[in-house]
């Protein structure tokens, strides 16, 4: 069994049904069981270029799950819940009905053509570290140290809702 964290945002669409049927669909995933759902952060859009107050505002949270799957086998899994809610890959960091982005599996460090744990940019984001501090409070982020101490340092505005 290994223990990831996934966090989920969603900028299209109804955000709270996309993100109870995407939670629902990965609780009933064969070799996954769901240990706990963050609480939900309502944030602005973060583009390559900083905030963008005009794009619609996002919902993110994490949730925590134990598994048997391997890394890539879990990425499959949240890539076709993504599809099966109306993903389509457009832009990169544009606007979505669901992302599903694999942040922590059991402190791996790796990098590979389809994946990089842990994820590049879960250290620096606010609207992912404290929905997970919030479930975790002691967790630890591969190579980067505490979650708490990475909060702390991340300025991105999350509104609890
Ligand atoms: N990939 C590599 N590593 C991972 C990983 N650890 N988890 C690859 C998930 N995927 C990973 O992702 C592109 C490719 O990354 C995948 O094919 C996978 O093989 P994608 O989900 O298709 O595209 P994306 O989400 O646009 O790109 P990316 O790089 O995941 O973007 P980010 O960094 O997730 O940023 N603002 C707010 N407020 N809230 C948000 O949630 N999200 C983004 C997306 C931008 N701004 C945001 C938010
Ligand atoms: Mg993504």
């Amino acid at each position: 069994m290994t223990h990831a964290v996934i966090a989920f945002g969603a900028n299209l669409g109804d955000r709270e049904a996309t993100i109870a049927s995407a939670t629902r669909a990965l609780a009933g995933t064969e070799g996954v069981t769901l240990v706990a759902v963050s609480p939900v952060y309502e944030t602005p859009a973060i583009r390559g270029d900083g905030v963008d107050h005009d794009a619609p505002g996002y919902l993110n949270g994490v949730l925590a799950v134990d598994t048997t799957l391997e890394p890539h086998d879990l990425l499959d899994v949240l890539q076709a819940i993504e599809t099966e809610h109306g993903r389509v890959r457009a832009e990169h960091w544009g606007d979505r009905t669901l992302d599903l982005d694999l942040i922590d599996f059991g402190g791996r460090v790796l990098a590979d053509d389809r994946l990089v744990l842990p994820h590049p940019r879960a250290w620096q984001r606010a609207f992912v570290l404290q929905p997970w501090l919030d479930i975790e409070p002691d967790a630890v982020l591969a190579g980067r140290g505490s979650v708490a101490a990475l909060r702390l340092a991340a300025h991105d505005e999350v509104v609890r809702r």
